[in-house]
Parts: C-alpha cells; sequence; structure tokens
C-alpha cells in the first residue's frame, strides 16, 4: 500500500518516516451545482451544508445530497468570498478569505444571525469538540473560541519530515482533522495533538485535472457524516460530488 523512499538517516527524526498514501474507494457520484465554487461541505444526515466563494457568487447554501439541487441559498454582498464552513448546534459559521469576517446563520433557516471579527486570511474551518479549528493557507492551523475567534493555540502541521503548506478545507473525523491541500489532489490526515501527519489519502482519480473547467477547479470540499460513516468529497465547480470509502475511517 506504500512505498518506502530513501531517506537520511542521520537527519531524519523517526516519526518523519513517509506516511502511506491509500486511494479512495468511490462509493457514489451525486450531482454538483458546477456554478458552485466550493469552498466548505458539512454534511447531516441527507443535508448538505455548502459555503462557495468568488466576489460577486459567494453564497451559502443548503442542497439535497442525492438531487444536489439547491434547497436554501442566501447570496453574500460582492466584496465577500466565502471560504470554510461548520455546523455548531443549530447555527451554520462561514468563514470569509480575506474580508476577517465570519458569518454566523441559522442552519435551518439560513437566517443572518451575527458577525465575528478575527485577523488573517480565512481558508478552512471545522468544529473540534467545543473549540473550531481554522486553515489561513500556512502549515499552521488555529484553535478558536467559537464565539469570539480568540485564538486558543496553534498546530504547526507536518508530514514526510516537512510543514504542509496551503492546508484548506478541513473536517474532524473522529481523533483526526483532515485537510485537503490546495492544488493537490491529496488529503492528509492530522493528529491535531501534535500536528503530524498519519497518512495522505490519493483522489486524483475522482475528477481528472485534464477534464476540469479551469485550473482553479482544484478538490476542496470534505464532508463527514458519523451517525452513518459516510464521506463525501467534492472540488471548486465540479459537477460530481462523491461519495468515498478510505479503509482509514473510524
Ligand atoms: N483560496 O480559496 C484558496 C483561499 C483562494 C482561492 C482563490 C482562487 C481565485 C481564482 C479565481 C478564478 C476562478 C474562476
Ligand atoms: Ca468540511
Amino acid at each position: 500500500m506504500w512505498t518506502q523512499v530513501a531517506c537520511d538517516h542521520s537527519t531524519a527524526h523517526s516519526r518523519d518516516r513517509v506516511l502511506p498514501v491509500e486511494k479512495a474507494e468511490v462509493v457514489a457520484a451525486f450531482p454538483h451545482d458546477p456554478e458552485a465554487f466550493s469552498q466548505g461541505l458539512v454534511v447531516e444526515g441527507g443535508t448538505l451544508y455548502e459555503s462557495t466563494g468568488l466576489f460577486g457568487s459567494s453564497s451559502l447554501r443548503i442542497v439535497d445530497l442525492e438531487t444536489g439541487k439547491v434547497q436554501k441559498i442566501v447570496r453574500l454582498n460582492d466584496q465577500y468570498f466565502g471560504e470554510g464552513l461548520t455546523k455548531r448546534g443549530d447555527q451554520l459559521i462561514q468563514i470569509t478569505w480575506k474580508n476577517r469576517e465570519a458569518f454566523v446563520f441559522d442552519a435551518a433557516t439560513l437566517e443572518y444571525k451575527t458577525t465575528i471579527r478575527y485577523a488573517g486570511e480565512g481558508w478552512g474551518l471545522t468544529r473540534w469538540g467545543e473549540h473550531l479549528v481554522m486553515s489561513d493557507g500556512s502549515s499552521v492551523l488555529k484553535v478558536l473560541e467559537p464565539e469570539t475567534f480568540r485564538v486558543l493555540r496553534k498546530i504547526s502541521v507536518r508530514a514526510d519530515g516537512r510543514a504542509v503548506s496551503d492546508l484548506n478545507e478541513l473536517e474532524t473525523v473522529g481523533n483526526e482533522i483532515w485537510a485537503n491541500i490546495w492544488h493537490r489532489d491529496l488529503i492528509l490526515r492530522i493528529d491535531p495533538r501534535t500536528g503530524e501527519g498519519i497518512g495522505w489519502i490519493d483522489l486524483s482519480h475522482l475528477f481528472p485535472s485534464n477534464r476540469r473547467p479551469h485550473q482553479e477547479a482544484v478538490l476542496n470540499g470534505i464532508a463527514y457524516d458519523p451517525v452513518k460513516g459516510r464521506l463525501f468529497v467534492t472540488g471548486k465547480n465540479w459537477p460530481q460530488l462523491f461519495e468515498i470509502r478510505v479503509a482509514s475511517l473510524p
């Protein structure tokens, strides 16, 4: 399942071993709005919550999983670029790329509730117990207090002996945080207590880059349903959303 490459044992730390790479198995493919520049994905039962980006067409949506039909949508004002999304109780929290504002919505009605300001860029977002974890395109994840976005802790993410930057969309899967990497067809499984990578998941066969509508139509969006044990991924302007299976699911 994994290949060991030559490594200089005089400098490599023992935990800097080459991580295993597992190829995801496609269980099903569902329609996905090709206009959706996907930036955040959450699933609960048969319902998807999706954040989309780009200036002028950012949105928050409730989507029927099976049909891909948009059941409710709110559009962000043109100056906002939607990014990561997470659900916390009956609320959805959506971050923005460089606007430094997170928006809180009622998850059932998509009614706007409030704005939370934060520093730096916003890329991915996931709920981790009582806290949130946010990525900003670097190799460092921030653990946040959900009501204020106060930074409680930073997690430096490493894999195969080096820092992994461009951490993008995030998902909590059991005791791990999974991140897809910008412009790569890979998910990194991260141990959030240490920041160490646990393994890679290869998704390059789902929607090969030569079929994509443009260069920025990259893999982005991981959603895990712990109740049903189902895992979904999609990408920016991808026409399909995939249910996948990997051996490493909890
Ligand atoms: N980020 O989501 C990785 C944070 C930023 C992506 C910005 C991509 C802009 C590309 C616009 C052209 C796509 C049609
Ligand atoms: Ca997600």
